[in-house]
């Protein structure tokens, strides 16, 4: 039998690229060696611009709470969706970006291919347990031939990543704290969601799963 060396468990931190299809990737473990880092970083974010829990243009209450880092911030009311540059709640500016953050979405999209990603969005998403996604497009940015960058931590879910069409079948993509998702190109416009969360514990962030989706809106 062989024991493992240091180097062995090194090697195991280390990403490995899973394709899902072309265009997306998933990087696994990507943010593992900066999650401490990172969860700090939005800890502060979350400080100035809370989480809440929007509501859809169809009046229903949105099971994921939401918050935005960057120039730009993803929003929902009654009136629609949209990027607006100031947070509703508190009609200020939202938080800055962080450089952690920006170096963290700019690897990502280049270890992916994509060498000159410049997001100035940065959405914030926190799952409970039972919360979910439904299928959804992300269509609202002006240029689809820049990727998106969507980080995962906290506790597991079950991504899914359907065709160009709602009806599409959908593939099943279990995404574990620390995995990063990288699509773009033919795959940018493909529908997907996030089935409902089981009840867990993540030893840095507890009960809940969150995600950061890294987009260029303008
Ligand atoms: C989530 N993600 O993982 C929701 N969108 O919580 C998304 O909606 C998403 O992960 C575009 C690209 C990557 C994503
Ligand atoms: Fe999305």
């Amino acid at each position: 039998m062989m024991t493992l060396s240091l180097f062995d468990e090194e090697e195991n931190r280390r990403t490995w690229q899973e394709p899902l299809c072309e265009g997306a990737l998933v990087l696994r473990g990507f943010a593992l060696e900066h999650d401490v880092a990172i969860l700090a970083a939005l800890q502060n974010i979350l400080t100035e611009s809370p989480l809440h829990h929007m509501v859809t243009p169809g009046g229903f209450r949105m099971s994921v709470a939401m918050s935005n880092c960057g120039t730009y911030g993803w929003v929902t009311d009654r009136s629609g969706y949209r990027y607006a540059k100031i947070d509703p709640e508190r009609g200020q500016a939202w938080p800055a970006l962080p450089e952690l953050f920006m170096k963290l979405a700019q690897e990502a999209a280049a270890q992916a291919g994509y060498q000159d990603f410049l997001p100035d969005a940065c959405l914030i998403n926190r799952y409970e347990a039972s919360a979910r996604m439904s299928l959804h497009q992300d269509k609202n940015e002006r240029d689809f031939t820049q990727p998106i960058v969507s980080v995962s931590l906290g506790i597991p879910a079950m991504f899914l990543f359907g065709g160009m069409q709602r009806a599409d079948k959908a593939i099943r993509v279990p995404l574990a704290h620390g995995d990063v998702v990288v699509w773009g190109g033919s795959a940018r416009l493909r529908y997907h969601g996030v089935l409902a969360l089981k009840t867990a514990t993540h030893p840095l962030v507890g009960e809940h799963r969150i995600n950061l989706t890294f987009r260029k809106v303008s």
